[in-house]
């Protein structure tokens, strides 16, 4: 059926009673507790923000997907939508079974019948649906790190929609944004996409974009999830909330969009039009590297900077939603106002500020100018973002048992006592396993738990502005890699490899341990008989061998010093 601007997009809720009714069976099911990013999924899926998806991806469909964007019934649909699972659930649950999909707190908000469960090829998903098998990029990080290793596909039926507190009435699903276009009398409407706080060249830009399209504006955030380390999107709302006021009244509205985002650039463009266009949205800007993912491990782009305006190109006939093409807005100096850069004359002072300059500056406390942003957008953006030597870290030291860890972390968290201004906290390896992970022991699957909850309890001090110290040997590098996305929400963390040989750890053997290691008498030994992987980019490796502790410990602290972590703003 073809989707017209004026009728309802199909959801997948059934009616109040009947969700009542759903709610008390469903009770009695095997039930799977949601991941934040399934939990975005299936708000889109249950309010027909994906439509034509009915549920969870079936492995026709999905197999469709990846390899040529299309539904086993041809329908053009980009991107896996998959309820991915750990091996131990798949194996509780038999085809035909109906489940129940729980929030975070365990309310039932659907029940998907499981017509499908498969152990997916995620080499292949990462080629083909993010253009490389590379844990650089987030989406593939988390493909290989987060997700669970089955999928499971099926229908699902909704009983009811998560529930958010915040932002309430800037929240809209697909029909009541149909409707409300409707009301106003909106035929062309055009949106934009963002993740980022909005500053003047935006505003710029999507003001062209309205006035050429001839249509209302929407800007319509991400507020599910997007990029490790992007602003959070309390801040960025309250952000949009003043950009709204610098547009004509009654043109232009805010709408929050509760999407995870995978940044799969040209994928991610056409995913982005299709759930747009079920939002009743008419014309859709597509910037240079849409939905980008950053660099690769080889230091380059993943995706040309107009891939993903040519994909949307190609398909927007079939999608019905047109692209407009976003214009690289430049401050003209002389003229004291924004141009799009193809059509400034030679001789004229352009000024720009780059994303990553923007960072600095806030970082360093330094002034931003009044031609580049909002003095509101600005002023929330240093309320979240105050400078880095007022804001919250961790310095992760890891390395083998033995290796200086715990003494180079106190002689640390001395100097910085000293210091002052900042609460320190020492999440020493052998405090940890004494207060919180006294049931744990060595295997991988304790040693990741252990660090899982050493990197909480870090965020949450670096959330609330304190310094973790953390000194466990952390031997998995997609732990730590882990420990650190959790963290860099916050603020900074600085990886410390203390990176004493094992022969060196050995020959010290404080503990006695490595003796009993060797006897057998301690299994799975770090650097003995259990593995460690060296870590490749750390922001500090430490040779501790002749080098007394004091030493070792300034150099941390010139570290912090250089990334303007300590020090006077
Ligand atoms: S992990 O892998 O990060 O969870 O380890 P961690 O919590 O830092 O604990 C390491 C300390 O436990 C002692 N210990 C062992 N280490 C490694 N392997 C095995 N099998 C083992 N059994 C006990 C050891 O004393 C470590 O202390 P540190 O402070 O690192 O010397």
């Amino acid at each position: 059926m073809t989707l017209t601007q004026h009728s309802p997009v199909p959801e997948l809720y059934v009616s109040y009673e009947s969700a009542q009714k759903l709610k008390r069976e469903a009770a009695d099911l095997t039930s799977w507790d949601l991941k934040p990013r399934q939990l975005c999924d299936l708000e889109l899926l249950m309010n027909g923000g994906f439509n034509p998806l009915k549920g969870f991806l079936s492995e026709e469909d999905y197999n469709g997907v990846v390899e040529n964007m299309r539904l086993a019934d041809g329908s053009l649909w980009p991107m896996p939508i998959n309820l991915d699972v750990t091996q131990d659930f798949a194996d509780s649950v038999e085809i035909g079974q109906d489940i129940a999909l729980r929030d975070a707190e365990g309310v039932i908000l659907a029940t998907m019948n499981v017509t499908d469960k498969w152990v997916p090829n995620k080499s292949n998903e990462a080629e083909k649906v993010f253009g490389a098998d590379d844990i650089a990029h987030p989406a593939v990080n988390y493909l290989h790190n987060v997700a669970g290793s089955v999928y499971l596909g099926g229908p699902v039926t909704g009983i009811q929609a998560p529930v958010h507190y915040d932002f309430r009435a800037r929240r809209n699903t697909p029909n009541e944004l149909r409707a409300f276009f409707r009301k106003l009398g909106w035929r062309r409407i055009v949106a934009f996409q963002t993740r980022n706080p909005l500053h003047r060249a935006h505003q710029e830009l999507t003001f062209r974009a309205a006035k050429e399209a001839q249509a209302n504006l929407m800007i319509h955030p991400v507020v599910g999830m997007t990029k490790p380390g992007d602003v959070d999107h309390f801040t960025r709302v309250r952000c949009y909330e003043a950009v709204l006021d610098k547009y004509p009244q009654a043109t232009t509205t805010l709408s929050l969009l509760n999407l995870a985002m995978r940044m799969a650039g040209p994928r991610e463009a056409v995913w982005h039009g299709l759930i747009r266009k079920n939002h009743g949205v008419t014309h859709f800007i597509v910037g240079r590297d849409h939905a980008g993912p950053g660099k690769n491990s080889a230091g380059e782009d993943f995706y040309g900077p107009y891939d993903a305006q040519d994909l949307f190109r190609k398909h927007q006939d079939e999608m019905g939603i047109e692209m407009v093409d976003f214009k690289h807005m430049v401050y003209v100096q002389e003229r004291a106002q924004y141009e799009p850069a193809d059509e400034i004359e030679e001789g004229v002072t352009v000024l720009n500020i780059s994303g990553t300059e923007l960072r600095r500056r806030l970082a360093e406390g330094l002034e931003i100018p009044d031609w580049f942003s909002f003095p509101e957008v600005v002023k929330e953006l240093r309320r979240t973002k105050p400078p880095r030597a007022k804001q919250g870290f961790t310095v992760f030291f890891t390395g083998f048992s033995g290796s200086g860890k715990s003494t180079i972390a106190n002689a640390l968290r001395v100097k910085l006592m000293e210091m002052g201004g900042r609460p320190v906290t020492l999440l020493d390896g052998d405090i940890v396993r004494k207060h919180l992970s006294q049931e744990l022991g060595f295997s991988k699957e304790h040693r990741d738990i252990n660090i899982r909850r050493i990197g909480y309890v870090a965020s949450e001090i670096t959330k609330n502005g304190g310094i973790a110290i953390c000194a466990p040997i952390a031997p998995y590098a997609a732990t730590r890699r882990a420990v650190r996305e959790d963290v860099e929400q916050f603020g900074a963390f600085v990886e410390v490899h203390v990176a004493t040989s094992i022969e060196e750890c050995e020959r010290r053997d404080r503990k006695g341990l490595y003796k009993l290691a060797r006897e057998g008498k301690i299994k799975e030994f770090t650097g003995i008989s259990d593995p460690y992987d060296v870590p490749e980019n750390p922001e500090l490796a430490i040779d501790t061998e002749n080098t007394e502790v004091d030493y070792c410990a300034q150099q941390v602290l010139l570290k912090l010093e250089g990334m303007g972590l300590i020090g006077t703003t």
